[in-house]
């Protein structure tokens, strides 16, 4: 029996000897995760390569790491070999992984895309380090109680975990409050190259006990305490705020003397740092990092002039969404109070742009004395990007307008990705399996390969075997869903998808709708040849009352539709609980519609959209965000639009002339719509919260969703009917795997570095 893996130093069987003098087979799940975890370590170290002079740092409040331990084997190209010993042991890979605890550290697309943007820099050789910080608690675990959505602790940390303790450590000043900083690694294994590191930056007096017993409230005002105790902290009050500004100065002052301590001793003389570092700061929160490098470099003897270009050349910013809440402006008076040294720099740069510019629209710091952070990383960055086409476009023509027409250059885009290694090979080893038995295994590397399956479009053996794993995925789904919440569903059933935050603009309440209008098809005797399952997963951030509402609305239609004897052998409703990094592992190589719905323009990318797309789903969407790309790879056949253009939404806006009443008024809406408040839904959820929902989407409905509803319906029910020629489905969910290959982050990370970074 082979029982030892890779180099014979690093035995599994040696490390499970010596760490608990049992044989594998002996040994619990437990011990084999933490054996795995000292020879991942070791693999991974031992691909820690010389470093070239230049190097990216890509500093992210949120880094959506996910479970580590299987992406990590593949990537060190020795999952299937431990997968084997450890069944020839009677240990299960899969049982293995549960125990490893998932740290959540970030609230969604934008912290998975940066986990993702690390694996393909490792993947690429490149010299990429991810900056962020050690948060004790990720995004909160959810909880479903009386249909309604409650917040519970979400601590990660263990003794013995992928944390590396490392030596750095500084003092951080905030005014009069000092603190110390200890930098913590975890390592970033690339697809067989080279490993990078993750630096949290956390400190040493956090105290989890001063969090209250429902596991989300603790006092906001103890900085010592609290810093690094939670991943963004509820910001509705001004502690919130407060607290939020402490965590991104600890991150950038912290990220700022790593980076300008290593070029030195790379034999940077400061001047030149751009030579030594490109520094992308991703989405606001890490703005502060601007003026902190000319707080630091003016302090070595560098004039303020200088020190800001040589911070321009350093330092790119991506803009991830146009949503105004997203775009941080913060009140100079916080700063004035957390971090009073950056304030006479900040304002400094602010007078150089009101020099030049006469429009107040691209001030630093506006009339009412807001700091908007947006603002200094376009004026001090070289490199502007959007996320997706449309977005830019959108960044471009309308958002940052008057931003562009100073500065045509910086703008470029950036079409986001994800990392084939965790959403195809790791999720999906299946249909990753059979794609290699048809093509090879070149699309592993070079994600553009996929395009070699479209010589199979037409081959009827190639759509059964399509057809079938997707089966089995389904099946798998099932079973996960029975043991973890008791749910049954079926298999043969049209599994219709839509996993993603709870926001408006995502529109999950049109969603609802649907089902609202299917209920009523179903009661009026119009079955579906094919049940359908609508599966929800989505976490509301905790002080957003519409978004909690409309998951009671979800949880409510599960619960009627569950115990209507009439309803339910057609239609199922599952919202899955605590929707998060490995659930999604589960939910999308199972799904045949991925939901895609939000209100064109608002979606900057999106990235489960692609994540679908590559694991054989057809979307259904706006075109909005990274759909529109999809759409123009797949071509019309392959997708299903439906819905007004961003153009017809921006214009809306402008001219503010939606009234969701108008809609409303039309018969079907109505009726739709007032289901929310019937005495079958009353009966079984919370007036209050149905009726604030109900009364949101007649008199606001920000997000337009009657714009669009009816031609969301229709739409649907086409993609419904279309289901029922099997070998068409298949043959579209072929050329969709097929035209993913654009959407790898190895593709997206190669662009940043031939426009950007240029290492
Ligand atoms: O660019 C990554 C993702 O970022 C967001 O999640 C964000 O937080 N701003 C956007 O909403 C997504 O569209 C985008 O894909």
């Amino acid at each position: 029996m082979k029982t030892y893996i890779c180099k014979e130093d690093i035995m599994l069987k040696d490390i499970c000897m010596k760490k608990y003098n049992k044989e594998i087979k002996d040994c619990t799940n437990e011990e084999i995760y933490f054996a795995l975890l000292d020879m991942t370590k070791k693999l991974a170290d031992g691909k820690v390569s010389e470093e070239g002079q230049k190097k990216v740092y890509y500093i992210s409040a949120e880094f959506l790491i996910g479970k580590l331990l299987s992406n990590n084997l593949i990537n060190l190209g020795v999952f299937d070999e431990v997968k084997q010993v450890l069944a020839e042991n009677g240990k299960s890979i899969y049982d293995i992984e549960e125990v490893e605890p998932e740290p959540s550290l970030g609230n969604g697309g934008l912290g998975r895309l940066a986990a993702c943007f690390l694996d393909s820099m490792a993947t690429l050789g490149l010299h990429g380090d991810g900056i962020g910080l050690n948060y004790h608690m990720g995004l909160f675990k959810q909880v479903f109680e009386n249909n309604y959505q409650k917040e519970t602790a979400n601590p990660w940390i263990e003794a013995d975990s992928w944390l590396e303790k490392t030596d750095v450590t500084n003092t951080i000043t905030f005014g009069n409050l000092k603190v110390q900083s200890r930098m913590y690694d975890i390592d970033v294994t690339g697809y067989e190259n080279r490993t990078n590191k993750l630096h949290l930056f956390d400190i040493e007096s956090v105290d989890e006990s001063i969090m209250e017993p429902d596991g989300i409230n603790f006092d906001k005002t103890d900085i010592a305490k609290n810093l690094t105790l939670c991943l963004y902290p509820d910001d509705s009050d001004e502690a919130g705020n407060l607290l939020r500004i402490y965590q991104q100065y600890f991150m950038v002052a912290n990220g700022a003397k790593l980076i300008l301590d290593e070029a030195k001793a790379k034999g940077s003389n400061l001047h030149d740092l751009a030579d030594y570092a490109a520094v992308q700061i991703n989405d606001t929160h890490p703005s502060m990092v601007i003026p902190e490098f000319i707080r630091l470099l003016t302090a070595e003897g560098i004039s303020f002039d200088e020190a800001t270009e040589i911070v321009t050349e350093v330092c790119a910013y991506t803009n991830h969404t146009i949503l105004a809440e997203a775009l941080e402006k913060w009140p100079l008076a916080y700063l004035e109070k957390v971090v009073p040294q950056l304030v006479p720099i900040i304002k400094k740069l602010d007078e150089k742009v009101r020099n030049r510019y006469k429009d107040e629209s691209v001030y630093i710091i506006d009339k009412d004395q807001r700091v908007h952070m947006a603002h200094i990383d376009i004026h001090y960055s070289h490199s502007v990007n959007g996320v997706a086409y449309l977005h830019t476009e959108i960044l471009k023509d309308s958002e940052l307008n008057n931003f562009y027409k100073i500065y045509p250059e910086k703008f470029n885009n950036k079409t986001n990705g994800i990392t084939f290694r965790r959403w195809l090979l790791h999720c999906n080893e299946q249909l990753a399996a059979y794609i290699t038995e048809l093509i090879g295994d070149g699309y592993k590397k070079d994600a553009e390969k996929l395009n070699d399956l479209a010589k199979f479009y037409d081959d009827d053996a190639v759509l059964g075997r399509i057809m079938d794993i997707k089966k089995q995925n389904k099946v798998v789904l099932k079973d996960y869903l029975k043991e973890t919440q008791n749910i049954d569903i079926d298999e043969n059933s049209i599994f219709d998808i839509q996993v993603k935050r709870l926001h408006e603009y995502k529109r999950q309440q049109m969603n609802a709708l649907w089902v609202i209008h299917k209920y009523f098809d179903i009661k009026a005797g119009n079955l579906p040849k094919t049940p359908v399952t609508v599966i929800f997963g989505a976490k509301a951030a905790p002080a957003y009352t519409i978004a909690k509402d409309i998951i009671h609305l979800i949880l409510c239609l599960q619960q009627l539709i569950d115990n209507d004897p009439e309803v339910n052998p057609y239609l199922k409703v599952v919202m899955i609980e605590n929707y998060n990094v490995s659930k999604a592992a589960k939910i999308i190589p199972a799904c045949d519609i991925s939901e895609q719905i939000s209100l064109a323009s608002k979606e900057a990318s999106g990235t489960g959209n692609m994540k679908f797309m590559l694991n054989g789903a057809l979307t259904l969407g706006t075109r909005d965000g990274a759909n529109v790309e999809i759409g123009e790879l797949v071509g019309e056949d392959n997708i299903y639009f439906f819905g007004e253009s961003s153009e017809a939404v921006i214009d809306h806006y402008a001219k503010a002339d939606y009234v969701s009443k108008d809609y409303y008024e039309q018969p079907e809406i109505k009726k739709l719509v007032d289901f929310i408040v019937s005495d079958e839904l009353l009966e079984i959820g919370q007036k209050e919260s149905l009726e604030r929902l109900h009364n949101e989407l007649i008199v606001k409905d920000w997000f337009m969703t009657l714009l669009d509803v009816e031609d969301y319906i229709k739409t649907k029910e086409g993609v419904l009917v279309d289901y029922e020629d099997r070998k068409t489905w298949a043959k579209k969910a072929l050329v969709n795997i097929s035209k993913a290959g654009f959407f790898s982050s190895d593709r997206t990370i190669a662009e940043y570095n031939k426009d950007i970074w240029r290492l």
